[in-house]
């Protein structure tokens, strides 16, 4: 029996600069006390794209023209009607340095070094695809914050 009732627009960006990329420690809301990319609700009007760059200037004070989106992923939790389809961008072209906002603390980390252990847990699946260049789709289903039930992953 599908349960989902209502979809929310999301979107998250991952910059990357040679072997780095740019996670930001979220200060509150949604996900606070892990390193993610940056993003959020697309609004009404807005396309993923629009959005997309909004989030990323308003979060660190990047600016990206570039942004190209290559994945996406519906998170679902158990319980929750509501089902996240979140777009993935990402772009090694933009202007500007991260700079610490309200939501977000920027920080480089090299690709050999991602803090997986202070990040959702899906993104361990998902992130070492859009570093290889990838292009993926994919589906998890969490229980709570810490525990994935069930997911799917597939490249195109
Ligand atoms: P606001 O509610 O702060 O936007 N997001 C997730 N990111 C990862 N890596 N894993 C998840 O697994 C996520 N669920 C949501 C999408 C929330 C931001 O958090 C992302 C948005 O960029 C469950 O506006």
């Amino acid at each position: 029996v599908r349960s989902t009732t209502s979809r929310k627009v999301l979107t998250l960006v991952i910059i990357r600069k040679g072997s780095d990329i740019l996670l930001g420690m979220k200060k509150r809301g949604f996900g606070a006390g892990k390193w993610n990319g940056f993003g959020g609700k697309v609004e009404p009007g807005e396309t993923i794209l629009e959005a997309a760059k909004r989030e990323l200037q308003e979060e660190c004070h990047l600016r990206s023209d570039s942004l190209r989106e290559v994945g996406l992923i519906e998170f679902e939790f158990k319980g929750d009607p509501v089902l996240e389809e979140t777009h993935v961008l990402t772009s090694d072209v933009f202007e500007g340095e991260p700079k610490e906002t309200e939501e977000m603390r920027p920080q480089w980390f090299s690709i050999d070094n991602i803090p997986y252990h202070q990040m959702w847990l899906g993104d361990k699946y998902w992130l070492p695809l859009l570093i290889q260049g990838e292009q993926f789709k994919g589906y998890f289903l969490f229980e709570g914050e810490e525990k994935i039930l069930n997911y799917e992953l597939k490249t195109s």
